[in-house]
């Protein structure tokens, strides 16, 4: 019997889901997994009746609801035996803020460039717009501030370790693989380190096996 359920949603196109895959997985929690597949008008009534906001990722582990993905990161890094943030406190500091700034910003690159896992290095027909280039420049600086500052160890943000910094900003590096972003040198080589993680991957693996009826045009079309 396992401690508890994760619901996501299609693996690929969630990216939200990916984050709390991504903390539970490391943390190893034992809970079985039940994916959702989203409605085409992001409204998945069948979400709506699990979860308290509506949405996914949705984590229930031994009696404990959690819902919101750096809520649940928050919660697995507490059960996680070693420390899923930095151990230093300015690097966790850091590492903490630019985990929130992911969760609250970078609304214009996520709507123009939703996360879609099948789709690889074609840029947007339309190009981007000043609002999507600043963001991309924002996580860019933050990328290589991290690796130039912290990432010494290892090939994550914060070395060796992949965290939850890591966790919070591999959807993104997946949309800068589908649209062919290219930032600095430092970033393209975190963007591999974390696209070649053995547990993105196994993301990866597992989307492409997703039923075809789970594709939505919206995401399959846009140019
Ligand atoms: N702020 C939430 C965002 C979660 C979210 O927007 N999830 C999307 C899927 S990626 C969702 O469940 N949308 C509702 C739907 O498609 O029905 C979090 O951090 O978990």
């Amino acid at each position: 019997m396992s401690d508890g359920i994760l619901v996501i949603g299609t693996r690929r196109y969630s990216s939200w889901s990916l984050r709390g895959w991504l903390a539970v997985r490391l943390a190893g929690l034992d809970v079985r997994e039940q994916v959702i597949p989203l409605a085409d008008n992001g409204e998945t009534a069948a979400i709506r009746t699990i979860s308290p906001n509506g949405k996914v990722p949705y984590l229930e582990h031994q009696g404990i609801a959690v819902w919101e993905s750096l809520a649940i990161c928050e919660y697995c890094a507490e059960l996680a035996p070693a420390g899923l943030w930095p151990a230093d406190a300015r690097q966790r500091a850091y590492a903490r803020s630019i985990a929130s700034e992911m969760h609250a910003g970078f609304r214009a690159l996520r709507q123009a460039m939703p996360m879609n896992t099948g789709r690889d290095n074609r840029p947007l027909a339309d190009g981007t717009t000043q609002g999507i280039d600043a963001e991309i420049s924002r996580i860019d600086g933050i990328w290589t501030e991290a690796r130039l500052d912290f990432g010494a160890g290892g090939p994550y943000l914060f070395g060796a370790a992949f965290g939850m910094a890591d966790v919070m900003f591999a959807p993104i590096v997946s949309r800068f693989l589908s649209y062919g972003i290219s930032p600095s040198p430092e970033s393209q080589a975190y963007m591999t380190a974390v696209r070649t993680h053995p547990l993105v991957d196994e993301w990866y693996q597992k989307a492409a096996q997703e039923p075809k009826e789970w594709r939505q045009a919206r995401f399959e079309e846009l140019a």
